[in-house]
């Protein structure tokens, strides 16, 4: 039986978070991270967009680039808090849901009767009128369509993408938008001249097995829109961190502690509020030289109170030789303990 896929993406997120709490900042260059000349932009409105702002950029080059932009420190906690409120919303439709990040998720709803434009517009509605964000929705038979549909008229966006539009609606896409398909596989496939599907479709399977080694099997299927990946329903979240670009390099522990202690309690309250446990603490620093090192600890018993998670990292922290400055730190916990959420009755809910 043909399934039936959707795939869900909040448009501009941690942005759109920002301009829901402050309206006043609707239709404005919002500019999250970046911050100090020395943090890269998380995300940005599509306003900011169309100077060429966009995710990972360093601050400075988004400063050059759009000048008048509002920057805003991130607030993860409120994203997450945000986040939480749009997944419920999933849940309540169907269990079937396989959380891919923050603001990203496969459902499957193939054992349901409505139509999924039907379920695609609810989606839309129920997300707009309970946190005020748009989402895009893409609608496809599998994973990897879905998923393509749904970028396909972003923001606010909505997608089918049937069998009979295969492999036409594909021929003129860059070869970038298949999943698998690396920037460095893009960049070597380009100097043979392979830009788009329809060049990719040309070549022989034997090719592709050479080129892509054990994946090239899968690419092959994929840009025929064959995509058996199944959507793996998982409600837990692998790990949960904060980390922070200095504003100046520094390997004064002292210093660095403050940082770690902000974020015990950062990450000890997304804990508490979502009801979950870690056993798992991980330091993570970069050097100056940007080379970075990671440190972990697993305990006995599961924890989520900030000051047990800040006596474990800060004594990771001191068994960290520190021969360069420090530029970046951060922590994670991991080895979370199950997060069970109830499933409503969706439509009940309309
Ligand atoms: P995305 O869904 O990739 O981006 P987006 O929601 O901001 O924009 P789009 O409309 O194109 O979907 O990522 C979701 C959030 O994750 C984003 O709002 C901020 C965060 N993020 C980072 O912090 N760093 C990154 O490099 C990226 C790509 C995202
Ligand atoms: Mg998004």
């Amino acid at each position: 039986m043909e399934r039936k896929i959707i795939h869900v993406d909040l448009d501009a997120f941690f942005a759109s978070v920002e301009v829901i709490d402050d309206p006043s900042l609707k239709g404005k260059p919002v500019i999250v991270g970046g911050v100090s000349s020395r943090g890269v932009v998380c995300t940005c409105s599509y306003e900011a967009r169309k100077y060429g702002v966009h995710s990972a950029m360093p601050g400075f080059m988004a400063k050059k680039r759009c000048p008048h932009g509002i920057f805003l420190p991130v607030r993860h906690w409120r994203y997450s808090e945000v986040s939480r409120e749009v997944f419920k919303i999933f849940y309540e439709l169907t269990d079937r849901v396989e959380p891919l990040s923050i603001d990203e998720a496969f459902l499957d709803i193939t054992h349901m009767d409505e139509d999924p434009l039907d379920v695609a517009h609810l989606i839309k509605e129920r997300v707009m009128k309970e946190t005020g964000l748009t989402i895009s929705v893409g609608i496809s038979y599998n994973k990897f369509l879905a998923k393509l549909a749904s970028d396909w008229n972003k923001p606010d966006g909505i997608k089918v993408i049937s069998k009979e539009m295969i492999p036409d609606i594909l021929r003129p896409l860059s070869i970038k938008k298949v999943y698998g398909i690396g920037r460095k596989s893009a960049e070597k496939l380009k100097s043979i001249g392979i830009f788009t599907i329809d060049d990719l479709l040309r070549l022989p399977k034997e090719y592709l097995e050479e080129f892509f080694g054990k994946y090239g099997n899968e690419i092959y299927d994929r840009i025929r829109g064959i995509d058996n990946r199944m959507v793996k329903p998982s409600r837990e979240r692998k790990s949960i961190g904060r980390e922070t670009t200095l504003a100046e390099d520094s390997s004064d522990k002292e210093h660095l502690r403050k940082y770690l202690l902000r974020f015990s309690k950062n990450v000890s309250e997304t804990l508490v509020s979502k009801g979950i446990l870690t056993k798992t603490i991980t330091v993570k620093i970069k050097t100056s030289n940007f080379q970075s090192h990671t440190k972990s600890r697993t305990i006995y018993d599961y924890i989520n109170s900030y000051e047990q998670i800040y006596s474990i990292a800060s004594d990771i922290l001191d068994e960290i030789e520190l021969e360069d400055e420090i530029r970046l730190i951060g922590l994670t916990v991991a080895n979370l303990s199950q997060n069970e959420a109830k499933q409503l009755s969706f439509f009940d809910n309309k």
